[in-house]
């Protein structure tokens, strides 16, 4: 299986990612080879609110890559698919063109079925791309800051998508993705507004660059990269996210887009911020790996000696057994 994945035969790899999905024994230790023979790709995150067109521009970056002659993994997460009536349906037709084309290689995920959540399977599927040896790889999640996929410590560059109209969505976008944003794409550029977004969104990374008098990534004790700065922003080091207006429908602003993250990505070598990036990624899957053995290994604990979580929450609930004791002395335990 490790062979036959890392020779980019796609059966293997479908196969591999269900059995991780369905917790099959071995599986997990086809994806520890892999992972320990790593590819070389570039990992590009998507993310913005729904229905902003993520997947339609990652159907256009696809083919961008694909007449670059590069090999793409997508991975389409979206724990929300009540928005699109299931995003997987969603995707496999707004991507179809490529659904032939055995150069990339797509998969969904949907929040029901992944064992260990979404943080880890999409962080398994990306290592199962890269290990297939595909150039470049596309992460598509929904949500903004608050999502379980802490799509900052997955992808070498992250793609913040707006669309124009979105007053206090700029809001919510000033809290937590003008950290995680290198390059913002203002989707729907066809539609009226779009250059007040693009105004607000400047007047914003204009306020950053105000106030920020040093430049670089560190983690914060949530251990999400964040820019502590180290250095005056007008030094070499600080890159100040691009801007740029698309229209995914059309084919509008796509190259711009696909250019500016390839300045970030030519960015991320000459600092060397890309290692870095490679480090918080190791963090944070390795956190969320050691969240789900401590969490198994709890339950399995309180299996054996109170029951069923249900009937234990039952009697927590009509105060006849106290949470607080009982977290305590499990964590104790282990
Ligand atoms: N007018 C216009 N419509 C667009 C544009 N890009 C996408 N759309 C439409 O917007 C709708 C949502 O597009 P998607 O690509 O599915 O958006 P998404 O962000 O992936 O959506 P979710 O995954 O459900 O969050 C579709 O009907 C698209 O055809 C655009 O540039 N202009
Ligand atoms: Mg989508």
């Amino acid at each position: 299986m490790v062979e036959r994945v890392r020779a980019g035969d796609v059966r293997a790899a479908a196969r591999l990612m269900r059995n991780l999905d369905d917790g099959i024994p071995g599986s997990r230790a086809v994806l520890r080879e892999l992972f320990l023979r790593p590819g070389h790709a570039f990992v590009l995150g998507l993310t913005g609110p729904p229905g902003a067109g993520k997947s339609s521009l990652t159907d256009r970056l696809i083919a961008y890559h694909r007449k670059a002659g590069r090999t793409v993994g997508v991975v389409a997460v979206d724990p929300t698919s009540p928005f699109t009536g299931g995003a997987i349906l969603g995707d496999r037709v707004r991507m179809q063109d490529h659904a032939l084309d055995p150069g990339v290689f797509i998969r969904s995920l949907a929040t029901r079925g992944n064992l260990g959540g979404l943080s880890r399977a999409t962080s398994d599927v990306v290592t199962v791309l890269d290990a297939m040896g595909k150039d470049v790889i596309l992460v598509e999640t929904v949500g903004v800051g608050q999502d379980e996929v802490e799509i900052a410590g997955l992808a070498h560059s992250v793609v913040v998508v707006s669309i124009p109209g979105m007053g206090d969505e700029v809001q919510a976008i000033k809290a937590g993705v003008l950290e995680i944003a290198d390059v913002f794409a203002v989707n729907k550029a066809d539609r009226e507004g779009a250059d007040r977004t693009v105004k607000d969104l400047q007047m914003m990374l204009d306020l950053r660059r105000s106030t920020a008098t040093r430049g670089g990534l560190d983690h914060d004790s949530e251990h999400r990269m964040t820019r502590t700065g180290a250095e005056d922003p007008h030094e070499a080091g600080w890159w100040e996210p691009p801007i740029v207006k698309t229209i995914a429908t059309q084919d509008v602003g796509v190259v711009e887009l696909a250019e500016a993250v390839e300045r970030h990505r030519a960015h991320l070598e000459r600092t060397g911020e890309r290692k870095l990036r490679e480090v918080a990624r190791a963090r944070a899957t390795f956190l969320a790996l050691l969240r789900d053995r401590l969490m198994q290994g709890a339950l399995a604990r309180l299996a054996e000696r109170e029951g069923h979580l249900d009937e234990l929450a039952a009697r927590i609930a009509d105060r006849s057994a106290d949470p607080y004791e009982l977290a305590d002395e499990l964590a104790g335990r282990l």
